[in-house]
């Protein structure tokens, strides 16, 4: 059993959590197994350096030291979750991953690509997700529903030009392999959105039955 890894992206206030639940009820219906989990975290160890990640800080974070963070985390996420569930043939359903790396420290951040496609090789091997689901939406409707929800995190401090090369790099990224990624509107409504992930759920059911 190889098992099936979905991620799920976007910006901010994007739906991914609100979604990763309902596709994960919905693939429990039908008879998967699903673990659900987040990045960065997923893991005791990990959800301390998302803690460090996301918590405002005097002192300024280094983009590098950021990248290496975020590379950390996962490394720990992979050996403790995603590798053992995927062998016991488990489908995982990740809320963000390696994609958010080239969106936030590549786009936004401006590291360069090459920087983080070696981390992704030195941590991760062979192993990419199989499916990732973006979740698109305008920058301002993200923001606005992410401020609706109260105190800032230390990413959701940034412009909005920051945003709008997140956003970029994601549909970008769909767009030059669009046999892994699958581009949602999520700008509509829950139901709307939901909709269209029961749109998507045939496949993903074949997959997940090999
Ligand atoms: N990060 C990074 O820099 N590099 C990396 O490699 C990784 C991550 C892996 C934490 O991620 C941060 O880590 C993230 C990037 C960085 N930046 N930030 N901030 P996170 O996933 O925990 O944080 P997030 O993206 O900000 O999560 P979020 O704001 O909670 O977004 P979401 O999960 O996509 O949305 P949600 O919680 O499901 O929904 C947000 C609100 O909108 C909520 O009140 C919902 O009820 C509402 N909602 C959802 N869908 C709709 C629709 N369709 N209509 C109306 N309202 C809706």
């Amino acid at each position: 059993m190889s098992g099936l890894f979905i991620t799920l992206e976007g910006p901010e206030g994007a739906g991914k959590s609100t979604n990763r639940d309902y596709l994960a009820e919905r693939l429990r219906s039908a008879g998967c197994e699903v673990v659900l989990t987040r990045e960065p975290g997923g893991t005791p160890l990990a959800e301390r350096i998302r803690e460090l990640l996301l918590a405002p800080s005097e002192e300024a974070m280094a983009v590098d030291t950021e990248l290496l963070l975020v590379f950390a985390a996962r490394a720990q996420h992979l050996a403790q979750v995603i590798r053992p569930a995927l062998a016991a043939g488990r489908v995982v359903l990740c809320d963000r991953f390696t994609d958010a790396t080239y969106a936030y420290q590549g786009g936004g951040r401006g590291l360069p690509q090459e920087r983080i496609a070696q981390l992704e090789a030195f941590v991760q091997g062979g192993l990419r997700p199989d499916l990732t689901l973006v979740f698109d939406l305008p920058v301002e409707v993200g923001l606005a529903r992410a401020q609706a929800r109260g105190r800032l995190d230390r990413f959701e401090q940034e412009a909005q030009a920051f945003f709008e090369a997140v956003r970029r790099t994601y549909l970008e990224r769909a767009s030059l392999a669009p046999g892994r990624y699958r581009v949602l509107d999520a700008g509509q409504p829950l139901a709307a959105v939901q909709a269209q992930l029961d749109g998507l759920l045939p496949e993903l059911l074949d997959r997940a039955r090999g």
